[in-house]
């Protein structure tokens, strides 16, 4: 079959999709295409084409819609085609699982490994190559026996290169964005080598271009025997994530997939330990205490950390993503966030600040003070916030009182601050998050969840943070 007639299948789900429905183009159909050719093994040969059942595109996009935690439709809708629009890694994507490593588990058979820098990018100085390439090394370094030595000349086990389009293995680069580099899993000759497209701007600190540290990082993963994983907080998850160079510690995920090749560092220093490595919050963690959690155009989302799950009504799980990758200007670990059906906005507080969001797309104007909603200057943050669809009025929970706002006025009531345990019976600890869903108020305390009518003020049940996330485990 001629895998060109993608436009049949396009667009069924955009009843539950939460921005603004851009044109799929031509373009973007040929992009999928050669996306699920290069990183999910979509074929040519497809066989016979009349049977019943899902066509292999289909199967493909939705084993790539399952990797990235997006809603699996097996049609290319327009959030499938923003992560494939995303710059990642040019190694294909494996099985749907964490931490992963090459088919066969290729590794090295030693722990002392050398390195050569064969050329330099212009992007940047030479002192500052050689420092994110070094410390890049020392990411594994630090948590395995590996060892690396840098080679001048000569053949090393790693050889790192900088190269545009044909470079000599078979797998061009592709110009500004999509792919920027690749590395070759633990092998005598071209094994273990990384490349990077140097039609990409490299940097070293800055958050405009891509940090050479953080895709060298990732890129040496695969240089010993890491395949990607779709924890959406791992180093060797495909899509570039910025991350600040200086702070970066390997998380958990990945640290576990290559002590699973190599073991331990011996070398650890009991006295002075290295940070624990950063997890990803798990939905099944019942002592979870979410950020926020607010409601977008039918779906649900918690907040925590850098993270969310957006729970879609087709889907079993609700699948978890960086904040980032769906909002780049929007903060981490914050203190609020709710829906207002008034501005059809998403908004997130964090401390004094407030930020709105129309599908993807920060809100001109935006982020405000929270003072512009008419709260006291004496509020510092919020606790939580709750849009009441009903009357359009949403409360800010702060310390033991709570706030009401108008949406339609856009004023604050008179008469609030009231206390928390007037309108919430049996609830004593501090509101950490809040939301409506399906005509119930939910008032998150804690680890704990409160269930109530708003109306009555009748509380049903005492659940847990992790209720709506559907542990699976
Ligand atoms: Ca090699
Ligand atoms: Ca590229
Ligand atoms: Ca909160
Ligand atoms: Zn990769
Ligand atoms: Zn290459």
């Amino acid at each position: 079959m001629e895998i060109h007639k993608l436009c049949i299948l396009l667009s069924l789900a955009a009843a539950a999709c939460c921005v603004p429905i851009p044109e799929i183009t031509v373009q973007d159909e040929t992009l999928a295409e050669n996306y699920l050719k290069k990183f999910f093994n979509l074929t040519e040969e497809t066989g016979p084409t009349i049977r019943r059942g899902l066509s292999p595109l289909t199967k493909k996009l939705s084993e790539m819609q399952r990797f990235f935690g997006l809603q699996i439709t097996g049609t290319l809708d327009t959030d499938t085609i923003a992560m494939m629009k995303k710059p990642r890694c040019g190694v294909p994507d494996g099985k749907v699982a964490s931490f992963s490593t090459f088919v066969g588990e290729p590794k090295w058979q030693k722990n002392s490994l050398t390195y050569r820098i064969v050329n330099y990018t212009p992007d940047m100085s030479r002192a500052e190559i050689d420092d994110s390439i070094e410390k890049a090394l020392q990411v594994w370094a630090k948590v395995t026996p590996l060892r690396f030595t840098r080679l001048y000349s000569g053949e090393a086990d790693i050889m790192i290169s900088f190269g545009t389009r044909s470079h000599g293995d078979y797998y061009p680069f592709d110009g500004p964005d999509g792919t920027l580099a690749h590395a070759f899993a633990p092998s005598p000759g071209i094994g273990g080598d990384a490349h990077f497209d140097d039609d990409e701007t490299f940097t070293f600190r800055s958050t405009t271009g891509y940090v050479l540290f953080m895709v060298a990082a990732h890129e040496f993963g695969h240089s010993l025997g890491m395949s990607h994983s779709d924890d959406p907080g791992a180093l060797m998850y495909p899509v570039y994530t910025y991350k600040n160079p200086d702070t970066f510690v390997l998380p958990r995920d990945d640290v576990n997939g290559i002590q699973h090749l190599y073991g331990k560092n011996p070398d650890i220093d009991p006295y002075n330990p290295d940070p624990e490595p950063p997890t990803t919050p798990d939905a099944c963690d019942s002592t979870l205490v979410l950020d926020a959690v607010a409601t977008l155009r039918g779906e649900m989302l918690f907040f925590k950390g850098s993270f969310f799950w957006r729970s879609y009504i087709q889907s079993p799980t609700p699948q978890q993503s960086l904040i980032t990758n769906f909002w780049p200007n929007a903060p981490s670990n914050i203190d609020a966030a709710y829906e207002s059906d008034e501005s059809d906005n998403v908004l997130l507080f964090k401390g004094r600040k407030v930020w709105a969001f129309s599908g993807y797309d920060l809100v001109k104007g935006y982020p405000k003070s929270i003072s512009s909603f008419g709260l006291p200057e004496s509020v510092k943050k919020i606790d939580a916030a709750l849009y009441d669809s009903e009357s359009d009025k949403t409360l800010f929970f702060v310390g033991s009182k709570y706030y009401s706002y108008d949406e339609a006025k856009q004023t604050m009531d008179s008469g609030f601050p009231k206390n928390v345990d007037q309108a919430f019976s049996g609830l004593t600890g501090k509101v950490t998050a809040a939301f409506q869903y399906r005509g119930f108020t939910y008032i998150y305390s804690g680890p704990y969840m409160f269930e109530y009518s708003l109306r009555s003020g009748r509380l049903y049940r005492v659940l847990r943070n992790n209720y709506f996330l559907r542990c699976t485990k």
